[in-house]
C-alpha cells in the first residue's frame, strides 16, 4: 500500500489499512485490528494505527509493569495519609525508598523496604519479558535483533543501578528510590559520596555517547531533511546514480568537514554511539565502590586532579581512623573525638591553640596568626 512518507507530500493516502506481512503464527495476536488511519499522526509519521501485536509475553509484561506502577502509587498515596489531593500536589516529591542499610541483602519487612523490592521485582520482570517480545518480533519479521540489542544496554545501567551493584556491594539501600525528584537526589548523593562522579573516566566516555548521540542525531536529521525535496529520505538510486540526494549529502560532508558517512553507516554511527553510552556507564557505576572508592583521591593518584599543596598545618586533633567512612561500608564505628563528650555540659568545653599560616600567592610573604579554637 502507498504511505505517506514526507512532510513535502501534502497528501495522506487513505485506504484499507495495511495488516502487515504475513508470518507464521502470530495472525491471531494482532489486536485493534485491522487498524485504522488518524489524520493527526499522519502529520508527524505513519497515520495508521494499528494493529497492535499481544502475545503472552506483551500481555505479561504489561501485567508486571502495571503492578509495580501499583505499588509504587499505592506506597507513595499510603506516605500522605491516603489523601488524593496531597499525592497529586506533592507527586513531585513523593518517594518508594529501598530498605535502610541494615537490612543488607535480606528480605525487608514491610516498612522497611519491602514494597521497593516487591516493585523493583515487578519492574524488572516487566522489562526483561518486554525486552523478549522485541527479540521475538524482530525475529519473526525476519529483521535482525539490533533494537533487542540497544535496549538491552540500556536494562544493563538499570539492572547495575539497582541490581548488581547493591549486591556487589551487601545492600539494597544501595539501590535508587523510585520517585521522581529522589532519585535525583540519588544521583547528587552518589556522585559527592564518591568523590565527584566527574573524575571517573567511565562517566566521561558515557557523556561522550550521550553528547555524541546528539550531535549525531542533528547531524543525520538535518542532512536527511535538507534533501527531503529530493527526496533523500528514500532514495536507491545513490548506489549507481551520480547528481542524486544522497551523494550531495555525502558531498556536503566531504566539502564541509573531509569525511563522510554513508547512507548505511550513519545509522551504526547512532546506533554505537546510544549504545555505548549507557554501556559505558553501566561500567562505570559498577565499579564505583566495589573498585574505586573516592574518584576524587582517584584523579589525584592518576595526575587528573592537582594535588594542591598543605597550608593548613596537621590538626591537633587528628582524624580517626574510620571516622570518615561511611558506618553502612563496614568501617567500625567512629571512635567519639576526644573532649566531644564535654559538649553535654558535663564541664567546660577545652580551648585548643593553632598556629595558622597561609602563605600569600605571588610573594614570598606568609600570613600567620595564632587561633583559639573551642570544640
Ligand atoms: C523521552 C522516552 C520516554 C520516557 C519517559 C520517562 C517514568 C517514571 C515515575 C513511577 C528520556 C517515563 C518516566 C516511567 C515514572 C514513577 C515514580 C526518555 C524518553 C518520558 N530515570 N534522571 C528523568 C527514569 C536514572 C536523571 C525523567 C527511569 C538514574 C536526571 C524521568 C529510570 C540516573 C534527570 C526519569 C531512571 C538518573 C532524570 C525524564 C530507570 C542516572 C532529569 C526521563 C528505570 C542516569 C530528568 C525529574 C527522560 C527529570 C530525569 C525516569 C534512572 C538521572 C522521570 C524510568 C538513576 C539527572 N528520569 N535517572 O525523559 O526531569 O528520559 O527528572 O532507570 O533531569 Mg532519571
Ligand atoms: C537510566 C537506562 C535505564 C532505563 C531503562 C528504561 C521504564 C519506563 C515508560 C515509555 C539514561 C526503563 C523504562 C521503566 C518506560 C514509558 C512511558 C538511561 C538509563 C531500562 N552527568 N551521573 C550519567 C551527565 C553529574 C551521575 C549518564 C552530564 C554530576 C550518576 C550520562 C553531566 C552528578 C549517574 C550522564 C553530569 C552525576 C550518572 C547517564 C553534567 C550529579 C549514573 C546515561 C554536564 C551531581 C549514569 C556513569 C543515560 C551513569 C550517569 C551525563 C553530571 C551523577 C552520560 C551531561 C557530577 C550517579 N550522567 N552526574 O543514558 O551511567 O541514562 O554514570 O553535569 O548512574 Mg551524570
Amino acid at each position: 500500500m502507498a504511505e505517506f512518507q514526507n512532510l513535502l507530500t501534502p497528501i495522506q493516502v487513505h485506504g484499507p489499512p495495511d495488516p502487515g506481512v504475513p508470518t507464521e503464527h502470530s495472525e491471531r495476536n494482532r489486536v485493534l485490528g485491522p487498524g485504522s488511519m488518524n489524520y493527526l499522526l499522519g502529520k508527524i509519521g505513519d497515520a495508521q494505527i494499528g494493529p497492535f501485536y499481544l502475545g503472552w509475553l506483551g500481555v505479561l509484561s504489561l501485567l508486571f509493569g502495571f503492578a509495580a506502577f501499583e505499588i509504587i502509587g499505592f506506597s507513595m498515596l499510603a506516605s500522605v495519609n491516603w489523601d488524593f489531593v496531597e499525592f497529586i500536589r506533592q507527586l513531585p516529591w513523593l518517594s518508594l525508598d529501598p530498605p535502610p542499610p541494615e537490612v543488607g541483602l535480606s528480605i525487608p519487612a514491610f516498612g522497611q523496604g519491602a514494597m521497593w523490592l516487591l516493585a523493583g521485582f515487578f519492574l524488572t520482570v516487566s522489562i526483561l519479558l518486554w525486552w523478549y517480545r522485541m527479540y521475538r518480533r524482530a525475529r519473526q519479521l525476519k529483521m535482525g535483533t539490533h533494537v533487542a540489542w540497544a535496549f538491552a544496554s540500556a536494562i544493563f545501567l538499570y539492572l547495575v543501578l539497582g541490581f548488581f551493584r547493591p549486591i556487589l556491594m551487601g545492600s539494597w539501600g544501595e539501590a535508587v528510590p523510585f520517585g521522581i525528584l529522589s532519585h535525583l537526589d540519588w544521583t547528587a548523593a552518589f556522585s559527592l559520596r564518591y568523590g565527584n562522579l566527574f573524575y571517573n573516566p567511565f562517566h566521561m566516555l558515557s557523556i561522550v555517547f550521550l553528547y555524541g548521540s546528539a550531535v549525531l542525531f542533528a547531524m543525520h536529521g538535518a542532512t536527511i531533511l535538507a534533501t527531503a525535496k529530493m527526496g533523500g529520505e528514500r532514495e536507491i538510486d545513490q548506489i549507481t546514480d551520480p547528481g542524486t540526494a544522497a551523494e550531495r549529502t555525502m558531498v556536503f560532508w566531504r566539502w564541509t568537514m573531509g569525511f563522510n558517512a554513508n547512507m548505511e553507516s550513519i545509522h551504526r554511527w547512532a546506533w554505537w554511539f546510544a549504545v555505548l553510552t549507557t554501556l559505558t556507564g553501566g561500567i562505570g557505576i559498577l565499579i564505583t565502590g566495589p573498585v574505586v572508592d573516592n574518584w576524587y583521591l582517584w584523579g589525584q593518584k592518576h595526575g587528573l586532579v592537582p594535588q594542591y599543596p598543605d597550608v593548613y598545618e596537621e590538626p591537633l586533633v587528628p582524624v580517626q581512623p574510620g571516622e570518615l567512612d561511611a558506618p553502612y561500608m563496614g568501617a567500625p564505628s567512629a571512635a567519639p573525638l576526644p573532649g566531644l563528650e564535654t559538649m553535654e555540659g558535663a564541664g567546660p568545653v577545652p580551648q585548643v591553640m593553632m598556629d595558622v599560616s597561609i602563605p600569600i600567592a605571588g610573594t614570598d610573604q606568609v600570613l600567620t596568626w595564632d587561633m583559639e579554637v573551642g570544640r
